[in-house]
């Protein structure tokens, strides 16, 4: 009979394992039956951006994180697709950071080149997962939203693809509820406008506080504090912008530091991070972990240890991004069509902690990237998925961190060559700080 695979969700994750599979079968592979259910009505994940917060039109939990005006954090030259590139999408090579809609439409055209959409249920959530001892398999539990009609179905294999970036992580401080002000986290966060002519209090220190901050700073922000717990990013801020150690206590609208310094502050955005959150998943199936390069319990980063017919995709604390799901993707595919074999439940852990150590001793960004970058290596060395330069994608990296610490508010200015044509790609014809308009249509003009 038909193996049937349940893949849950269709971000970037979910999708790379539609291509993989589609792409084995167009090389003449029997693949198994491929079902991914999908919660929004459309995919690419975080990437399909909406206006809404909370909860949507179906009382589900948004899952959009996304914000108007974000631009990619990163050179795209480092998540490009090493068997789609940007070139072949948009005919020709375009600047390196690009703004949201023009990532989610180089996304959406892989896998509408590849065909999979019909291999996808949207407005479907996974409601549970449950193995069957006695049939070595799992029953998965959906509910279709426009209908409100749940049901059950059986599966040979769960690959767990639902992000990781949308539950919020919000912590309490004392005095917070005398706030005379808007107090959100980064994941309601959608327009910087909001916050023009306003002080403006950030507390975090990755990603989300460098970016939301940068693009209030951007939007007209009168002024704004960033309050870390372990350490200040460090950057060459503006002369607006300063850093203070962690909020203590919040009277109205002054806000305390721990070095005793206070501020008067209109709005406090919470840049603290996301939860791993798997409602529809038993605690003997659920992967519990924070925000890091190598969570444990999942050998090669992918498969559940205690029953590797379960699997997750992008769980990892993220440099690499959709090569990196892809790499791991094409693997899961091998492991489903029996091009791979695993080792037994102890070789699985064992090889784990030799990683997890490893990570342990990581000390900045830079090795960071290394030892994330000798993963995806590792991965791809044992599929058919097309081989890339990984050394060159972690130099480039090294570039933009480089830039990052020459200018924060520039750094987006720069172009890179893409490691998968070997083409230099053009500087953008607008610097960031004054480019207003995210649209593709004004990414893509010649000037
Ligand atoms: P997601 O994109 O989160 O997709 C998961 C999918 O699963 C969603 O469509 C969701 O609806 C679905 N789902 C969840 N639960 C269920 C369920 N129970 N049943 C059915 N479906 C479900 N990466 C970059 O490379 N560059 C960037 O510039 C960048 N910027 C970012 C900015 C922000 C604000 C955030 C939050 C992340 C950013 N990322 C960036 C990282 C981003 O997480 C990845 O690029 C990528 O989206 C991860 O893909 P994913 O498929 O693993 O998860
Ligand atoms: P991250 O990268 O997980 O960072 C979370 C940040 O939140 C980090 O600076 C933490 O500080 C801080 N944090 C967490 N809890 C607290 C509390 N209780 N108090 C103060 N500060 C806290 O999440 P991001 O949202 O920035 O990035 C996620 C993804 O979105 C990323 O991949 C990007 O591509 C976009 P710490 O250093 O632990 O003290």
């Amino acid at each position: 009979m038909t193996k049937r695979v349940a893949v849950i969700g269709a971000g970037p994750s979910g999708l790379a394992q539609l291509r993989a599979f589609q792409s084995a079968a167009e090389k003449g592979a029997e693949v198994p039956e491929v079902v991914c259910f999908e919660r929004q009505a459309d995919w690419g994940g975080i990437w399909n951006y909406t206006w809404r917060t909370g909860t949507d039109e179906h009382g589900e939990p948004v899952h959009c994180s996304m914000y108007r005006y974000l631009w990619s954090n990163g050179p795209k030259e480092c998540l490009e697709f090493a068997d789609y590139t940007f070139e072949e999408h948009f005919g020709r090579p375009i600047a390196s950071y690009p703004p949201r809609a023009v990532l989610w439409d180089y996304i959406k055209g892989r896998v509408e080149k590849a065909g999979v959409r019909s291999w996808i249920r949207f407005s479907s959530p996974v409601r549970w997962v449950q193995y069957n001892e006695d049939k070595d398999n799992f029953s998965v539990t959906v509910q279709n939203l426009v209908d409100g009609h749940s049901y059950t179905e059986e599966f040979d294999y769960v690959i767990v693809a639902s992000g990781h970036f949308s539950t919020p992580n919000v912590p309490d401080f004392e005095g917070l509820a005398t706030f005379n002000g808007r107090v959100m986290h980064a994941h309601d966060f959608r327009d910087a406008l909001e916050f023009k002519d306003k002080d403006l209090l950030i507390i975090g220190t990755s990603y989300s506080a460098e970016d939301i901050g940068s693009q209030c700073y951007k939007y007209g922000a009168r002024s704004i504090t960033c309050s870390h717990r372990t350490a200040p990013m460090g950057f060459h801020w503006p002369d607006n912008w300063e850093e203070v150690p962690l909020l203590t206590r919040v009277e109205k609208n002054t806000c305390h530091f721990k070095d005793g310094s206070s501020r008067e502050i209109d709005a406090i955005i919470m840049c603290t991070g996301y939860l791993h959150h798997f409602p529809f998943l038993p605690d003997e199936l659920r992967l519990q972990t924070g925000n890091r390069l190598w969570p444990l319990d999942l050998y090669k980063g992918i498969f559940w240890e205690a029953n590797p017919k379960l699997m997750y995709l992008g769980m990892q604390d993220q440099f690499y991004t959709f090569n990196m799901f892809d790499a791991q993707a094409w693997y899961a595919r091998d492991a489903i069509l029996g091009r791979i074999t695993l080792p037994d439940q102890e070789e699985m852990v064992r090889h784990s902690q030799v990683w997890r150590a490893r990570e342990e001793k990581l000390e900045d960004d830079e090795q960071m990237i290394w030892f994330q970058g000798d993963y995806v290596q590792d991965l791809i060395n044992e599929t058919d998925y097309p081989s890339f330069d990984v050394e060159g994608v972690n130099k480039t990296f090294m570039e933009w961190e480089h830039h990052k610490h020459e200018d924060i508010m520039t750094f987006r200015n720069n172009a890179y060559r893409s490691l998968m044509t070997g083409n230099m790609q053009p500087a953008h014809h607008t610097p960031w700080l004054e480019a207003m308009d995210d649209s593709m249509e004004s990414y893509l003009a010649s000037s």
